[in-house]
């Protein structure tokens, strides 16, 4: 049990990564408020998510706005106060990656991207902040950044600077909080089979080569996640902070 006790906000954990991190969490011991965009196919999906969570006996609420929103972390927290009385794990995870090309990059496609996956975290991760500075207790927030924070992508040149920019904002409030215990790193994953990538992968040659790229011989599934999460978010990281770790079965590294 690395988290007995703790209650845990978790953004996009509706599905994929942010699911399996989620389950994680209550296996672990935590109580789980999850961020969701508040549309009305998510909803079923929540609420046999919030069933899976209390049948592992641990408590879990839902709180439906969209990421992008300057609002919506405050949202969270409050929902994590009022329902379980404190925040000690905050995880952005929400993301979008709509797979375009650069020359023709539609404006909205490009916003809604940069709002959603950098310019809500920045404002969800400063009120999980503060929430953990009044507890006074320290605290730990990750941020699901990308092994694409490291590399391009051709189709996704408005995606792949978000990513970047989580990476770097978890190593800036590594400094702004560590007076205040509050550790703050981020997990790279690297392919992982989910929705968010289910047309590009699609394409069984684009699908072949990623796998062939990755020593481990596969792409990940969203469990891989789950345990790299949880071990930032608990005490067995108390030193931990400004990291990253990479998820990606060794797809980085793999030059020759
Ligand atoms: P996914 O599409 O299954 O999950 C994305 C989650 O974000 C969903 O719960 C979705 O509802 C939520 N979301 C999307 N837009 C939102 C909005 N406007 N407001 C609130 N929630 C919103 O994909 P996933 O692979 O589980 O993605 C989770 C995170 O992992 C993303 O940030 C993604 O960039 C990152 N990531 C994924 C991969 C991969 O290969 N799958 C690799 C690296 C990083
Ligand atoms: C990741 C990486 C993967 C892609 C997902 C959507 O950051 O680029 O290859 O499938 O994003």
């Amino acid at each position: 049990m690395l988290l007995e006790g703790k209650n845990v906000i978790i953004t996009g954990a509706s599905r994929g990564i942010g699911r399996a991190a989620a389950l994680e969490c209550a296996r672990q011991g935590a109580n789980v408020v999850i961020g969701y965009s508040g549309s009305a196919s998510s909803t079923p999906l929540v609420e046999a998510l919030i069933q899976d969570i209390r049948s592992l006996g641990r408590d879990a609420t839902a709180v439906g706005a969209p990421a992008g929103d300057p609002d919506t972390g405050g949202k969270l927290v409050e929902a994590a106060v009022s329902q379980f009385g404190s925040v000690d794990v905050f995880v952005n995870n929400a993301g979008i990656c709509p797979f375009h090309s650069f020359l023709d990059m539609p404006r909205e496609t490009y916003l809604e991207t940069v709002n959603t996956n950098l310019n809500g975290a920045y404002f969800a991760v400063q009120a999980a902040a503060n929430q953990m500075k009044r507890q006074g207790r320290g605290g730990a927030i990750i941020a699901v950044s990308s092994i694409s924070a490291l590399v391009g992508g051709g189709m996704q040149t408005h995606y792949t600077p978000t990513k970047a920019g989580l990476l770097s904002l978890m190593q800036s409030c590594a400094i702004a909080l560590g007076p205040y215990n509050i550790r703050c790193n981020a997990v790279l994953p690297g392919t992982i089979e989910t929705d968010i990538n289910k047309d590009d992968l699609s394409d069984t040659k684009k699908r072949d080569a990623m796998i062939s790229r990755t020593p481990l011989g596969r792409l990940g599934k969203p469990d891989d996640l789950a345990g790299p999460i949880v071990f930032l978010a608990s005490e067995m990281a108390g030193f931990v902070t400004g990291a990253s770790l990479l998820v990606d079965g060794g797809c980085y590294v793999n030059l020759q």
